[in-house]
């Protein structure tokens, strides 16, 4: 019933709407999705104010409940709809997975805002050349540690099977790719887990779908 079901509010060219997005295909979770952000209805509405006070996306409405934080949702999701092979529950095991995750929403994201924000689409305040260079050589240097990691062979970055933290490090590692401007060392075990990846048809859809 279209009622009932997961409302997620934001573009679908969003970094961290497309995690959403990308996890409910992965785990076969309906949903609706309406335009909101940059280039579309504003975040700084009273209407989206009321459910996000820090005007960002995504949100994502499950029946009475308003969430924020893509992190923070992807997780709910996944333990409303017992997504134990992605997101297991031994400590020993989820540790691993939010370690990853952490690492990109911390390290990654500050890397990606010169790199990327600052340097291919030149948005203030993150374009300061500075920022931009600064941005550009750590995007490069976790891009490095991620090759280190992987270089072991092992297919996903928790180990053998995919799991959560593979969403937000997939669309990390496809816009290694696509960001400009500055030379990227060639990364043969980051490039082959790009590959891997895109066996998945939610990632070609959601992540490796030609936006950066
Ligand atoms: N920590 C937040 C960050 C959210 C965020 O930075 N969202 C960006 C898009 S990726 C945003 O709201 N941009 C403003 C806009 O599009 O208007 C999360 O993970 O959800």
């Amino acid at each position: 019933m279209a009622d009932s079901m997961l409302r997620i509010l934001g573009r679908p060219n969003s970094f961290n709407v497309r995690k959403i997005l990308w996890l409910c295909d992965e785990i076969d979770i309906a949903y609706t999705r309406e335009d909101w952000g940059r280039g579309f209805k504003p975040t700084t509405t009273p209407e989206f104010l009321g459910l996000n006070p820090v005007a960002q996306i995504p949100v994502a409405l499950d029946g009475d409940l308003v969430l924020r934080e893509s992190n923070a949702i992807m997780r709910y999701l996944c333990l409303k709809h017992g997504a134990e092979r992605i997101y297991p529950s031994a400590p020993e095991k989820r540790v691993r997975v939010e370690q990853w995750m952490d690492w990109v929403a911390y390290d990654l994201t500050h890397a990606m805002r010169g790199a990327f924000l600052g340097g291919q689409l030149q948005e203030a305040p993150w374009n300061n050349p500075w920022f931009v260079d600064q941005g550009r050589r750590d995007f490069t240097h976790c891009i490095g540690l991620l090759e280190q990691e992987l270089a072991d062979g092992r297919r996903f970055i928790c180990g053998e099977d995919f799991t959560l933290a593979d969403i937000p490090m997939g669309l990390v590692v496809n816009r290694w790719f696509a960001v400009k401007g500055f030379d990227k060392p060639d990364f043969p075990a980051v490039s082959a887990y790009f590959e891997r990846l895109s066996e998945r048809p939610a990632f070609l859809r959601h992540g490796r779908n030609g936006l950066p």
